[in-house]
């Protein structure tokens, strides 16, 4: 009954979804492209044919490095703990991957030197000194989002080393009025440094032929033509120490961009599991391979997967994907993800409280192949699950299972009682399969729903629990309900792509494995398993559980404060042993005169005295001018660390912190001890 796909039109297909940073939770964002692509994969795998699916932790790069240090762990330490959780947050939502590795490993080394050292001689590499801004007392260049200062162009202070949240304006952080490092405070200085270079001109022909050759998205074509008439530019690919990344070959203290090795990851990802596995790796990436590539990414990395990606393959003598599949971005409720409105929600959040296949289905039914934003709705959502799932494609089981089970001893009848309804629902597998192929999943989801709406019908108009009560109706009453579980049967096969958990409970209940090819069959004479509830409805209080629980408790957003700017997100603080908390010395300080600090948005100088005579004194700089005039503090006592190393900021030297609470802006409370503190004095 279940045919093989004749070998002729069997495919190899590689499978990858772009690589999640090693310093941030999953999030409901993330999923929609793993979702995605795990439903194409799961179709593809269900038609038959070779395909694997790989991805991996993008483990380098200046953020990384930065976290780390400021976790006061190795960077090897941290990537490894956060791709354990990458991990099984991905199992939990079902992603089925061949593997999942980190592009801070072994194999992808020597990808990353191979292609490097490819085009290098080929002529594709140039080096030539660039001016950049560095930080002389971290002692590092800064990225673009490591700078900070006034906008150039309307003033505002505070805003981005390349763009302004204000006006909107982009410029270069050499633009930027007072700049500051974002690392150390400390004011930023130009400096020269060798750069490396790769040569996307000199591609240009190759990538037009691939653009109009393959089976881009229009709309992604349309964006790498805007490119071509603004002119490739060429890529700098080198940073210098200190980096967490790749020394590049023959250049000491030079290290590859991460966004060079991140595309080669795909490759080490895959190699990773040939070993393991014995697969074929260059029958996968050879130039002449017959094999399919595919890269799903999110619509803000395009220029990355088409025009470097594809050119760096070229320039090393591998093969080029035969596509790149962009999706748009997740807004919940109509608006960014917000982590103050409990919709920035991680995806370990979402699965403490709903099941993650509730999602799977609503991305699903709403995924286009086009690039638009998808809105998670939490309302639809679960109006959506609870009438499609629950009410449609469920709800023909349980209408008709019982009455199989307890009349006829689980046995469906050997007649089909409807030839006709049978032939529409088994004949749509054709359309359906190539609905999945597209990737117009919202299409099918909805052709899906319209059978199932007519199996209900079907089964409400002949009320089989009104037959059942006639002696002489039993045989109708068999019939109608076997074709009631077959076409549920057919339903379900078209769905496991979508819903694999509970295609496998259908599997159990139908005592039947659900094959693609098996929707042209029906079961007659088949005993069938006694039914269970095979999904609860979606509960609002669990929804609403959900989002309360997204939304940031103070102390999280007290190390936001602390951390700003891009070392913000998702802060994971490490736990500490009773011995490095006695490092700390508190101390009650009396504020002794407290004074604005000219050009600073945010910070207050204090002097702080640590006895009563004022003998003792510290310069402090707070970042609590949202909060407090500076006449609100002189003669106050707060609590002090008094042990902590002086740091130099663009205003001078600061001698300690100041403990205050609250999640910022207006709120945020200095520790005011009181009843007998005196300057001085431990705090325990
Ligand atoms: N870590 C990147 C991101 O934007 C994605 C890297 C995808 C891999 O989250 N690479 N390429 N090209
Ligand atoms: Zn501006």
């Amino acid at each position: 009954m279940h045919s093989e796909i004749p070998s002729s039109n069997k495919r190899k297909i590689l499978v990858t979804c772009a690589l999640p940073y090693a310093n941030g939770s999953i999030h409901l964002g993330h999923l929609l492209e793993h979702i995605q692509t795990d439903i194409w994969v799961r179709f593809q795998r269900m038609r038959g044919h070779e395909t694997y699916f790989v991805c991996a932790d993008d483990a380098h790069g200046t953020p990384i490095m930065l976290k780390a240090q400021e976790l006061g762990i190795k960077p090897e330490q941290m990537i490894a703990g956060v791709r354990e959780e990458h991990m099984a947050d991905f199992n939990d939502f079902m992603i089925s991957f061949d593997n999942y590795h980190s592009t801070h490993s072994e194999e992808n080394k020597a990808f990353a030197e191979d292609i490097y050292n490819k085009l290098n001689a080929n002529g594709h590499i140039k080096t030539r000194t660039i001016s950049q801004l560095y930080d002389p007392e971290k002692g590092m260049f800064l990225p673009d989002r490591f700078v900070k200062g006034t906008c150039p162009k309307c003033k505002s202070e505070d805003e981005n080393g390349d763009s302004c949240d204000s006006c909107g304006a982009t410029y270069s952080p050499t633009e930027v009025i007072n700049p500051r490092s974002v690392v150390s405070g400390a004011t930023p200085v130009l400096k020269d440094s060798e750069h490396y270079f790769f040569d996307l001109p000199t591609f240009e022909q190759m990538l037009k032929d691939w653009t109009t050759s393959g089976s881009l998205q229009e709309e992604m074509a349309n964006k790498l033509n805007e490119w071509f008439e603004s002119g490739l530019q060429q890529w700098d690919i080198s940073r210098d120490a200190p980096y967490f990344g790749f020394e590049i070959p023959n250049a000491p203290g030079k290290f590859f961009y991460v966004w060079l090795d991140a595309p080669i990851g795909y490759m080490g990802s895959f190699k990773n599991l040939c070993d393991k596995q014995n697969i074929d790796f260059d029958s996968y990436w050879h130039e002449n391979s017959d094999a399919e590539l595919y890269h799903f990414i999110g619509k803000d990395i395009i220029y990355f997967h088409s025009l470097f990606w594809p050119a760096m393959l070229e320039g090393a003598g591998y093969r080029k994907p035969t596509s790149v599949f962009a999706h748009g971005f997740v807004t919940v409720n109509g608006a960014k993800m917000s982590k103050s409105k409990g919709t920035f929600i991680k995806g370990r959040t979402y699965l403490d409280h709903l099941n993650p296949e509730y999602l799977r289905y609503y991305y699903a039914a709403k995924l286009t192949n086009r690039i638009d934003d998808l809105d998670l709705n939490l309302e639809d959502f679960a109006q959506r699950v609870n009438s499609d799932l629950v009410g449609k494609v469920v709800n023909i089981a349980s209408r008709c299972a019982s009455f199989i089970t307890k009349r006829f001893d689980g046995m469906l009848s050997s007649h089909i009682e409807n030839p006709a309804l049978a032939e529409e629902v088994t004949s749509a597998g054709d359309r359906l399969a190539e609905l999945y192929e597209k990737r117009e999943f919202a299409k099918a989801m909805r052709e899906i729903m319209a059978l199932a709406d007519k199996v209900n019908e079907y089964i409400a108009v002949k009320e089989p629990w009104v037959l059942v009560k006639d002696e002489s109706q039993q045989q109708a009453v068999q019939d109608i309900c076997s074709l009631g579980i077959n076409l549920f049967r057919t339903l379900m096969i078209y769905l496991k792509p979508v819903l694999p958990k509970l295609a496998e409970n259908t599997e159990v209940f139908l005592n039947d494995e659900l094959l693609w090819d098996g929707h042209k069959t029906l079961l007659t004479d088949h005993k069938i398993n006694k039914f269970k509830a095979l999904l609860q409805r979606v509960d609002m209080e669990k929804i609403e559980a959900m989002t309360e629980a997204s939304k940031e408790s103070l102390t999280q957003a007290k190390a936001e404060v602390k951390t700003t700017g891009p070392l913000a997100d998702d802060p994971i603080s490490p736990e500490i042993q009773f011995d490095d908390f006695a490092k700390i010395d508190l101390r009650i300080a009396k504020i002794v005169k407290a004074e604005h600090v000219e050009k600073a948005d945010k910070l207050l100088r204090l002097e702080l005295a640590l006895d009563n005579e004022g003998k003792e004194t510290r310069q402090v700089f707070a970042g609590i001018k949202s909060a407090y005039q500076p006449e609100d503090l002189t003669g106050k006592l707060t609590v002090m660390v008094a042990n902590l190393a002086p740091r130099k900021m663009r205003f001078g030297l600061s001698e300690g912190m100041v403990l205050a609470a609250g999640p910022g802006g207006k709120d945020l409370w200095i520790l005011n001890p009181d009843d007998g503190a005196q300057p001085g004095m431990r705090v325990k």
